[in-house]
């Protein structure tokens, strides 16, 4: 089953202190349209081949959505867990379909680290966010601690798992495979360690899924992905596109939307 290779570009928070050179340009209302400004002129493989996915600071949002080309789409990185409520600084997944805003960041090891996001908590957020309509980004992925102890498929298949045991429809969910030490340190894994992971995590989506879930649901690789490794990575068979940080914010992105075909 042909699975649409999926290029979802992650800004992240990356707000600098002025008097730091700009190192990374999504800080301010002008490098936010600047940004814009260039994938809208960007010549990119059609809708058919490729689906972009850029996923802006929740204040950054709508002006995005209202200023991008409209064959690519934009996400949330993050919702709320239930229905909304007195939650002070969420946004719920409810207020996104308002905003007409279609996809949404779960479970970034950022937020499972820094935030103490847990397995269950993530798989609660999945299944919320589908059930109102939004389509999901649930990422996972090992430590390094955990890669050199030998749990990296123990691992992956939990945070797997607590999805699963929550939503029983897959078709608006890619997954996000990134290995946390692979983020933001230069240091991607290698095409054969991501291959090898995401054909694992088929496997367990096939034996605890379904063979049907197992052959459409895209995974896609995320950690340090830059113009000069995405083809390598691309021509992986399990690795059906990438969810990219700190070269989505460079005109690098362009190349690796281009690795689709
Ligand atoms: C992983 C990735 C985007 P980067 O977090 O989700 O970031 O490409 O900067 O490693």
């Amino acid at each position: 089953m042909a699975r649409k290779f999926f290029v979802g570009g992650n800004w992240k928070c990356v707000c600098q202190h002025p008097s730091e050179p700009p190192s990374s340009p999504n800080g301010t209302l002008d490098e936010v349209k600047k940004i814009v400004s260039i994938l809208n002129e960007a010549e990119v493989p059609p809708e058919d081949v490729v689906e972009v996915v850029v996923s802006p600071p929740f204040v950054f949002l709508p002006l995005v959505k209202s200023l991008l080309r409209s064959d690519f789409s934009v996400a949330a990185q993050n919702c709320w867990v239930r229905r909304g409520g007195a939650f002070t600084g969420e946004i719920s997944a409810e207020m996104l379909i308002n905003s007409n805003i279609p996809w949404v960041i779960v479970g970034h090891s950022e937020r499972r680290l820094l935030l103490n996001e847990s397995n269950e908590f993530v798989g609660d957020k999945v299944a919320y966010a589908l059930l109102q309509g939004l389509k999901v980004i649930a990422c996972v992925g090992e430590t390094l601690e955990q890669r050199e102890s030998g749990s990296t498929m123990n691992v992956v298949a939990a945070q797997t798992k607590a999805i699963a045991d929550r939503v029983s429809h897959w078709e608006n969910v890619v997954l996000a495979y990134e290995p946390v030490w692979a983020i933001g340190t230069g240091k991607v894994a290698t095409p054969a360690q991501a291959q090898e992971v995401h054909s694992e995590l088929r496997k367990w989506l096939h034996d605890n899924v379904g063979p049907e879930v197992a052959a459409s649901v895209r995974i896609i690789y995320g950690g340090s992905v830059n113009g000069a490794n995405c083809e390598e990575q691309a021509a992986q068979p399990d690795v059906d596109g990438f969810l990219v940080g700190g070269a989505s914010l460079k005109p690098e992105f362009i190349d690796i939307i281009k690795s689709a075909t």
